[in-house]
């Protein structure tokens, strides 16, 4: 209202600042010149560790001259805590070459064991992990409920699992339990994610298929824009059901696709997974994000039976009829409302579709008032996740872009682009923070996967990010903030609920407000995220409340949990353990 004339002048020598670095800096790949340098107090702020903390996974190329579908879809990442001594280590999935070579060994995935000081240790080949194949995704889950998380992994041709056991020397290894599990796949595998379907306390997995093709066969294909080669889009191929294992505690797997109900829909494309209780009942629900079809929205009738609710749940498709081309998938209340909504990553000139969950399996489509919808026409997203950046209690969103047309000048959109961070704001709305957010997030790069968890234990959200054949990148949330936190490790009884807690529900009630927290399986692309539900607090040192309510139906409360403490919950125990 008053004194309009210096606010006026301060923009005009701000605008001229602008316009000095913008001259400076002309020949580099990063975003607007405006963006503060550093860190400022209470933004989020995010830098790259990688090479600090020893993490040189290099993404393989695989890049052909007929440039295969497959090529440019990266692999997955995932926080996993293999040792199970409270510190995330950190997986690769490697693909390969097209017609790999015998007389030269390809490269494998990478496990990195976290050294409790910021840094990592190499040790893929000690755990038994040195494996080649062309990987796409991966999965985290303890199956056995043995107090290990093992270890999924789908390929070009298949899906493997790893269980997680002594190494007779006080370590653990990871041992090919596929054959024995009667996991067979033989599509081509992309995200997976476990959950337990039939409340029998053992975890089951889903795997999304994304289409056949023969690579001794593969059909050319021709840009209509460009009127020059180009990777075929998945609607040239045919596609098959996605498959549903069930857990049945022996170390076996059943396949339940068509007995679930899985098979019933018209088969897609499918590259994400969320698994999670949509509506409350007690029973997990499944979504499913397809490429350029509807998403599956399966509905746990009870007894592992499921329907599908695509069209009708109203979080199928987008509003003008037309099919996403679903790639990541991340699942969370961001409304305050209680209720996990969806996000579902998109392509170039469409929006990141948001469902907003109201409850009943009903779903509104809300991409534009959310600001993520016009925020992300501008790129094509894969990697998505929800995660308290700044720790204010409020849900962000990070998401990991980059096109899959290498020349795609028709459209004027970059093969390369940046990663987004955007804050929400508690209430459904998200605001774009992507050009201060670190330096990593002003690169231009081919985002693939993405995964979020506290490697360092500081109550501050990590990110990992994998690049389509670069290497892979690690962001240490350094954000300077007196926000507080509380991170919460859920341990189901491992025998109505599995032992991770997938399918927990967590209320924290914290200076008037109630956070509402789920433990999901599968999430992002191709990838895993920390399990652990770390809290942001906003400025209260301490949850007043914390209400567990179990994947058995059990409720436990859990009164006044200091912040800024990482804390062990144990189904039936009534007393919270400080974890550190
Ligand atoms: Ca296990
Ligand atoms: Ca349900
Ligand atoms: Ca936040
Ligand atoms: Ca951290």
């Amino acid at each position: 209202m008053s004194r309009p004339w210096p606010w006026c002048a301060i923009a005009l020598v701000a605008f001229l600042l602008a316009l000095t670095a913008c001259t400076k800096k002309s020949d580099t790949l990063t975003g607007p010149a405006t963006d503060p340098p550093r860190p400022v107090p209470g933004k989020p702020w995010f830098e790259d560790v990688s090479a600090r903390a020893g993490i040189n996974f290099v993404h393989f190329d695989p890049i052909t001259e007929t440039q295969y579908i497959f090529e440019n879809m990266g692999s997955g990442v995932a926080f996993i805590d293999y040792d199970a001594d409270g510190w995330m280590d950190l997986f690769f999935v490697q693909d390969g070459p097209v017609r790999p070579d015998p007389g030269k060994p390809a490269p494998t995935h990478k496990l990195f064991r976290n050294n409790r000081d910021g840094t990592f240790t190499d040790v893929t080949a000690q755990v038994g992990l040195d494996v080649r194949g062309f990987g796409m995704g991966c999965a985290v889950g303890d199956f056995d409920n043995d107090g290990f998380d093992d270890l999924v992994v789908t390929y070009l041709n298949g899906v493997s699992l790893f269980h997680n056991e002594p190494d007779g020397k006080g370590g653990r290894r990871f041992v090919d339990v596929t054959a024995r599990s009667k996991i067979v796949d033989p599509h081509w595998a992309t995200s997976c994610g476990w959950g337990d379907i039939d409340g029998d306390g053992l975890l089951d997995l889903y795997v999304c298929n994304y289409v056949e093709l023969d690579i001794n066969n593969y059909p050319p294909c021709i840009s209509p824009e460009t009127n020059t080669p180009y990777n075929c889009p998945p609607t040239v191929f045919r596609n098959t059901a996605h498959k549903l294992f069930r857990n049945k505690g022996d170390g076996t797997f059943e396949d339940v696709t068509e007995a679930a109900g899985i098979a019933a829909p018209r088969p897609g494309p499918g590259l994400a997974v969320g698994l999670a209780d949509l509506d409350g009942d007690g029973k997990i629900d499944i979504y499913v994000a397809n490429d350029l079809q509807s998403a599956f929205i399966f509905h746990n009738q009870g007894n592992g039976k499921f329907k599908d609710l695509s069209v009708f749940s109203g979080a199928s498709m987008m509003p003008t009829g037309r099919f996403m081309a679903g790639m990541g998938v991340a699942i969370g209340d961001i409304d305050g409302s209680g209720r996990p909504s969806i996000l579902v990553s998109n392509f170039q000139d469409e929006p990141t579709m948001v469902f907003r969950n109201r409850g009943k399996m009903d779903f509104r489509e809300w991409s534009h008032p959310s600001g993520l919808g016009p925020a992300t026409l501008k790129t094509l997203g894969f990697g998505i996740a929800l995660f308290d950046a700044d720790l204010d209690g409020n849900l962000d969103v990070a998401l990991a872009n980059g096109h899959v047309i290498v020349n795609d000048a028709a459209r004027r959109a970059p093969y390369r682009q940046q990663a987004q961070l955007l804050l929400g704001d508690g209430t459904g709305r998200f605001t774009e923070v992507t050009d201060s957010a670190g330096p990593f997030f002003r690169e231009k790069v081919l985002g693939r996967g993405l995964a979020v968890g506290d490697f360092d234990n500081d109550g501050r959200p990590d990110l990992v990010y994998g690049l389509n054949g670069a290497p892979a990148r690690l962001l240490r949330n350094a954000t300077e903030t007196a926000n507080h936190w509380l991170r919460l490790d859920l341990i189901g009884d491992g025998k109505k609920s599995n032992r991770n807690a997938i399918g927990a529900r967590v209320d924290i009630e914290v200076g008037g407000r109630t956070l509402t927290r789920f433990v999901t399986g599968g999430g992002s692309y191709l990838s895993a995220s920390d399990r652990r539900i770390l809290v942001g607090l906003a400025k209260a040192g301490k949850a007043d409340q914390v209400t567990v309510t179990w994947p058995s139906g059990r409720k436990q409360e859990f009164r006044e949990l200091a912040g800024d403490t990482g804390w062990r919950l144990s189904e039936g125990s009534d007393t919270p353990e400080k974890v550190r």
